[in-house]
């Protein structure tokens, strides 16, 4: 039997090692469990992933080298690596329809690096959604690496409805002729066009990237279109709507399957995570189930409810409403900015995070909007009753005094309404 700081330890019997050794983290995280149990978390791109996804991403798979691909592998000891990583893969094609994936990209922002390097040379235009438009940095940010390696250029929304612009978006191109296009956003309440953008990519001669990570849950339970049918490399996280672990996937069609793998190792990346691997299969596995379409199109729901229950307030929402998991709050006309509503938000019980609108007159670091997302709270059970309930205390939290007391009862009230959907 082996000693652990002079306590027996035997296989199998948990002794709860973290408790032991590192009290201090263990402390912060029971803070962090009593933060994401009594407040609402309505943070757009963050979900609550399931014990099993849990258990798989904390498994002994932590331990293990991996480097390669199953079956070819520079490391002896991949038996359990090899049978893991094809299951993700098998499912995660399964449940897209796909012709290849790679789920070894450790993120997002990094699965987009490894499309562009088997799509792009550098110095290759790449067209992309402006980042204050509801885009992503990594879609050509100048300070991001798209923007360094690669000459971005970006589109935007339209000014008045702040919908994508299919017809502007095809002469910018036409004008253009980017090498890459690039759809997806981290901040669009609507549906994506993807076969509008892949006759554009046709007629301009581009290739068609998508980044699904904000949808990929919807896509997956039937609740969004799915780009697969019209785009060249499909990328995405793993951790939003689909609520697995924190990571990222890429799925292509064949023909670019060997640069796409040949991109994230050994071209950007090492070791992959085989714990997180490990969790991303059973995230699809959980995808596949029925209760996960349920699951996709009860966001849908309470997304639009939601909508629907602060346009009849009075608060301005970009495109008047949702078609997906999130709603942009333009603060403009409540005179307050977007910083000062997270901030007040978060003390009322209701976590979100502050957000550029389009043509924001003030920075990043202030904003004028809000994002909401709903993704968590339908996790936890929540339903449109409660939306109602939400939109209520949104409400309160920014039109009322802002003061610590009105502020500490809303935050109660909210901890009531979390008490009723335990995780
Ligand atoms: N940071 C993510 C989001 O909140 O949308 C995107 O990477």
């Amino acid at each position: 039997m082996l000693q652990l700081q002079n306590k027996p330890y035997k296989e199998g019997v948990s002794v709860n090692p973290l408790a032991q050794v590192d009290p201090e983290i263990q402390e912060v995280l029971k803070a962090e469990i009593e933060r994401e149990r009594f407040r609402l978390q309505m943070i757009a791109s963050e979900n609550f992933s399931s014990p099993a996804v849990l258990e798989a991403q904390g498994s002994i798979f932590t331990n293990k080298y991996a480097e390669g691909y199953p079956n070819a592998r520079y490391y002896q000891g991949c038996g359990p690596s090899d049978r893991v990583e094809q299951l993700a893969i098998d499912r995660v094609k399964a449940l897209y329809q796909a012709e290849h994936a790679n789920v070894q990209a450790h993120s997002g922002s990094t699965a987009n690096l490894a499309a562009y390097m088997a799509l792009l040379q550098p110095g290759d235009k790449v067209l992309g959604m402006d980042l204050a438009d509801g885009g992503h940095l990594t879609h050509g940010a100048k300070f991001n690496f798209s923007g360094k390696l690669y000459e971005a250029h970006s589109y935007k929304v339209h000014p008045v409805t702040h919908l994508i612009d299919y017809e502007a978006l095809a002469k910018q191109a036409r004008e253009l002729k980017p090498r890459l296009l690039i759809a997806g956003a981290s901040a669009y309440p609507r549906i994506i066009d993807f076969a509008a953008m892949r006759s554009i990519c046709d007629e301009t001669g581009a290739y068609f990237l998508v980044d699904i990570a904000h949808i990929a849950g919807l896509i997956a339970g039937g609740a969004h279109p799915s780009p697969v049918p019209y785009a060249d490399v499909i990328t995405s996280t793993t951790h939003k709507t689909l609520r697995g672990p924190r990571g990222g996937f890429i799925l292509c069609r064949n023909e670019f399957a060997k640069k796409v793998d040949a991109a994230i190792f050994p071209g950007v990346q090492g070791g992959p995570l085989m714990h997180v691997i490990a969790a991303k299969a059973v995230a699809f596995h959980e995808a596949h189930q029925p209760a996960f379409k349920a699951y996709a199109q009860q966001i849908v729901s309470n997304a639009k409810v939601l909508a629907e229950e602060l346009l009849s307030r009075g608060f301005n929402l970009l495109t008047n409403g949702t078609d997906n998991h999130l709603i942009l709050i333009d603060l403009r006309k409540e005179n307050m900015t977007g910083a000062d509503a997270a901030r007040r938000l978060e003390e009322g019980g209701i976590v979100v995070n502050k957000n550029g609108i389009p043509d924001d007159p003030l920075g990043p670091r202030i904003t004028s909007g809000i994002r909401l997302g709903v993704p968590a709270i339908t996790s936890q059970g929540m339903r449109e009753a409660e939306m109602h309930q939400i939109a209520g205390y949104i409400d309160q939290v920014v039109r009322g005094n802002g003061e610590a007391a009105e502020l500490e009862k809303i935050s109660n009230s909210v901890r009531e309404l979390c008490e009723r959907f335990p995780l």
